[in-house]
């Protein structure tokens, strides 16, 4: 057993009751014994298919956290061949290269990270543009309620209500662990949702689209909660972290 399996048996299975009622039992019975330990995440990666080798791993030096990616590759962009799109319910379209995001006012957040499969790491320093100072730029109309997040692996999305993207602990990071972020965690650029589960702060973002509604995300669609509250939600009581 590695050490990904002997941490997932403290965490609680969480949201598996909504995702057998999804999958169906008779999928179930092919893979349930290997997922107990695997945790959620590992168990759906492993039924999509999506290289359930490559899902997760311990990264070295990565100081607890954990390599998640839902994609089997994801390109490595140079940092000239960056791009983030906002766009959809907003007067003023644009798309930033990586030069362009350095060039606005920065904030540095230093909190607990706390993914719903259980491992938690404390106090790791983000770095980045507030989300709502993006939001502003753009001009988010008035029929607005929603964001909706897509990233360059072609296959992770998540979504947060207006409100909750305004808030001043939500960034569109360019800097974790006081370094440029790397590849495996999502860089050159990736949310960072302070206050809720990790898996809300999307690897490799590539575009922000305003929307009238909220739209799940990967995770969300596969039984996980949409307001991911650390602590208040997934059947969790994990000390908040925001
Ligand atoms: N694009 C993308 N973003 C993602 C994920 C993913 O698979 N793809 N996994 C999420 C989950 S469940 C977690 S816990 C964190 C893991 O971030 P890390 O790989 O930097 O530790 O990323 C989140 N963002
Ligand atoms: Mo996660």
């Amino acid at each position: 057993m590695n050490s990904e399996q002997s941490e997932e048996q403290d965490g609680r299975p969480v949201g598996r009751r909504v995702f057998l009622g999804t999958l169906g039992l008779g999928a179930l019975g092919v893979v349930a014994a290997p997922t107990l330990q695997r945790g959620l995440e590992g168990f759906l990666g492993a039924v999509a298919g999506k290289d359930p080798t490559g899902l997760t791993g311990l990264l070295p030096n990565g100081g607890g956290f954990r390599y998640y990616s839902v994609a089997a590759s994801v390109p490595r962009l140079k940092a000239t061949d960056y791009h983030l799109k906002i766009g959809g319910l907003v007067d003023r379209p644009h798309t930033y290269t990586l030069a362009d995001l350095r060039a606005l006012p920065q904030t540095r957040l230093v909190k607990d990270v706390q993914c719903v499969t259980g491992w938690r790491v404390p106090g790791t320093p983000f770095e980045g543009v507030r989300l709502s100072h993006l939001l502003d730029a753009a001009g988010v109309r008035s029929t607005a309620k929603a964001i909706r997040f897509t990233c360059f692996d072609g296959t992770y999305s998540e979504s947060l209500t207006l409100d909750q993207a305004r808030r001043p602990d939500v960034l569109v990071a360019l800097r974790m662990q006081d370094k440029d972020i790397s590849h495996d965690h999502g860089g050159p650029v990736r949310l960072y949702v302070a206050p809720m589960y990790f898996y809300k702060s999307a690897k490799w973002l590539s575009g922000i689209t305003v929307t009238d509604r909220v739209e799940p995300g990967y995770w969300e669609n596969l039984g996980y909660d949409v307001d991911a509250w650390v602590g208040r939600s997934n059947g969790r009581t994990d000390e908040p972290t925001s």
